[in-house]
């Protein structure tokens, strides 16, 4: 039967019990925002079982996704169930270039796991909402880890991943590509470094420039006060060498954020985000709406009438 117009409590139902065409459908409400949208987030919360959140980051082209696919292999084996949400870099600048070498994880994926591509279209605000409700459409749906895949170009792609509870930051051979990685900001957030495509020169060069860069951040007093020091891997992903060490290191990192009390300050952290990025998109929409009600033509200089327009808001 088709669940294309069942209402979304009974979607939830069904997604509970693990009915792969309810989570679908819940995904692509989730995505297309709105009402229901929302609803669909709350349902799952008061549902939420709390799946482990693995964010998954790095330069376009750098093997996020065959990484990914090569876990969504092995964790089935292990009795694991993972989705993968895989946040579609479509930027008219880069999309055309990094779609063109992309992976289709679905043609990878090992069964009894779920992977989504969400696509950013460009508005980052939908990306802050959606990726949160699915994650949480997710969870509810018995899916844990939930792996988040997103290119570490943008702010928006790297706060997304950088809410999860693990972050892996996947690094390539080569000189500068270290270097890169700290300049987009994945250094910091970064609780596992990977440097895939180890079977191209210059892995060992890149392991020190990174091992560097992490002593420098412990000089400069930004190393975690828990004294967790990320660990730096080695993966080819195409042939999934070194990728059950990955896995190895997200449960080493998640034992660490429970035995060190971090794991509640990070969800903590991650709902703050999310509310953060409702509430702005709430104010965002009630902002246009009272400038469109304005009288943008009234003698005020727009300084004056735009501090007019916000009190009348803000008091209504
Ligand atoms: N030699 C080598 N090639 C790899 C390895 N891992 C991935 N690749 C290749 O690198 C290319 C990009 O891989 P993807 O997994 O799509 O990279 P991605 O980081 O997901 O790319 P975007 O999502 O587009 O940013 C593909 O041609 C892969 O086959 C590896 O370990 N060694
Ligand atoms: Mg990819």
């Amino acid at each position: 039967m088709s669940v294309r117009n069942l209402p979304v409590e009974e979607l939830v139902a069904r997604a509970l019990e693990g009915n792969r065409r309810a989570v679908g459908r819940l995904l692509t409400l989730v995505e297309r925002g709105g009402t229901d949208a929302d609803e669909i987030a709350d349902l799952a919360h008061q549902q939420a079982r709390g799946a482990h959140i693995v964010g998954i980051t790095g330069a376009p082209g750098a093997g996020k996704s065959t990484l990914t696919g090569q876990l969504t292999r092995l964790l089935p084996e292990m009795g694991v169930a993972p989705a993968v949400l895989a946040v579609d870099p479509s930027s008219p600048l880069t999309g055309g270039a990094i779609l063109g070498d992309r992976i289709r994880m679905d043609n990878i994926a090992g069964e009894g796991t779920f992977i989504r591509s969400v696509a950013t279209r460009g508005h980052a605000g939908g990306l802050a909402l959606s990726v949160p409700g699915c994650v949480r459409v997710f969870d509810a749906a018995g899916f844990d880890p939930v792996i988040i895949e997103t290119v570490g170009v943008g702010q928006v792609e790297v706060d997304v991943v950088a809410a999860a509870d693990t972050t892996v930051v996947v690094v390539n051979p080569g000189w500068g590509d270290a270097v890169q990685a700290n300049k987009a900001g994945l250094l910091e957030v970064a609780d596992i470094f990977v440097i895939n495509k180890a079977d191209r020169p210059g892995a060992s060069d890149t392991r020190r420039d990174l091992e560097l860069m992490l002593d420098l951040s412990h000089v400069s007093g930004l190393e975690d006060d828990s004294g967790y020091r990320p660990p730096i891997l080695m993966t080819t992903a195409t042939d999934g060498e070194g990728v059950a060490a990955v896995w190895d290191s997200v449960l080493a990192h998640r034992e660490h954020l429970t035995s060190s009390g971090q794991l509640s300050t990070r969800q903590a952290a991650r709902l703050r985000y999310e509310i953060t990025n409702r509430v702005e998109a709430q104010l965002h929409v009630e902002a246009s709406a009272a400038i469109d009600r304005a009288d943008l033509s009234e003698a005020l200089s727009p300084i004056k009438l735009a501090a007019q327009i916000t009190d009348r808001l803000l008091r209504d």
